[in-house]
């Protein structure tokens, strides 16, 4: 197969643009989709300060590496989450890829903050760590960029991962969700910072090759509570469909996002206001973090009582 920039031989097959690249032109077009994604959706400007969230992982690392190479003004925050030896390992690549790159690195430790650890807090709730997780991580970058006057945060999140969230949200009939799935997140509050999604067209697969391609160091190892994740399940049908019908993921998202507005009504008018302890955004009294921090802290107590 040749190479549809320049003809060489090509090394990187990208079938759902029936196309195929060499080494140097698969990175032109990576950039270019991120380049793209960014403008298209007016996610932020070369002027703006952006909050990249990584995880050590080959999607947020690449992009940390391509907003570099576009001349983005990006700051990279890490979230340690206290997951054993994982958690290490994770911040590891990202220290690595921060020292290799000459850049700065944020980080901030969830038991730090709260004293206590996701899988800790998960435990003491009896939730599961993803569902403690994904709201802990959203309220400290959000908390973060507030802090640090960040106009906007992006995180790694890429097409498999939009993807197999809108099946998910489809197949439960999720419309508030549905109504609020897009790529850019506009701030709804003044102490709610925009975020976006940059790699929202880029294969996981995309992803690993550039990653592979610009020997980024990133961590091939999965968090240990991934496995049996309900979204693993939906990426692993959205990819049979795929191989059978190369770039049914694209349009499928493509598609939703074109016909959004559908589901418009549903995006409820909820009124926002200030927690009443830590001052971050919520629709009750106490934010949900707070709460759930709050009982996670008082059985810890009365355990060592
Ligand atoms: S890091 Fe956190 Fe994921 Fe691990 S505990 Fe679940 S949500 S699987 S992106
Ligand atoms: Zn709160």
């Amino acid at each position: 197969m040749r190479c549809k920039g320049c003809q060489a031989k090509a090394t990187v097959e990208v079938r759902h643009h029936n196309a195929a690249y060499c080494n140097d032109c698969f990175q032109d077009y990576f950039l270019k989709r991120v380049q793209h994604n960014i403008r298209a959706y007016k996610m932020f400007s070369p002027g703006d300060r952006v909050l990249l969230v990584v995880s050590g992982g080959k999607d947020s690392l690449s992009l940390w590496d391509a907003l570099i190479r576009l001349g983005y003004q990006v700051t990279a925050l890490y979230i340690d989450l206290g997951i054993e030896g994982y958690s290490q390992r994770s911040g590891d690549k990202c220290r690595e890829f921060a020292a290799k790159n000459g850049t700065s690195l944020g980080t901030i430790s969830v038991k730090e903050v709260w004293g206590l650890s996701i899988p800790e807090i998960a435990r003491k709730t009896r939730r599961t760590p993803c569902a403690v997780c994904g709201r802990i991580k959203r309220y400290l970058f959000n908390k973060c960029a507030l802090e640090g006057s960040f106009p906007v945060v992006a995180t790694g999140h890429n097409l498999d991962d939009e993807a197999a969230s809108l099946l998910g949200n489809l197949l439960h009939w999720q419309t508030g969700y549905l109504a609020r799935q897009q790529p850019n997140l506009p701030a709804t509050h003044p102490k709610l910072v925009k975020k976006v999604k940059p790699l929202y067209t880029l294969t996981e697969r995309e992803c690993l090759a550039y990653a592979l391609i610009r020997n980024i160091p990133y961590l091939a190892e999965d968090c240990p509570y991934a496995e049996g994740a309900t979204s693993i399940t939906y990426k692993e049908a959205l990819n049979h469909i795929e191989a059978a019908s190369p770039g049914t993921k694209l349009s499928f998202l493509k598609g939703f996002l074109k016909h959004k507005g559908l589901f418009r009504e549903y995006d409820g008018e909820v009124e926002l206001r200030e927690c009443s302890r830590c001052g971050q955004v919520t629709t009750e009294e106490v934010c949900s973090v707070c709460r759930l921090l709050e009982r996670a802290q008082k059985r810890s107590a009365a355990q060592q009582k």
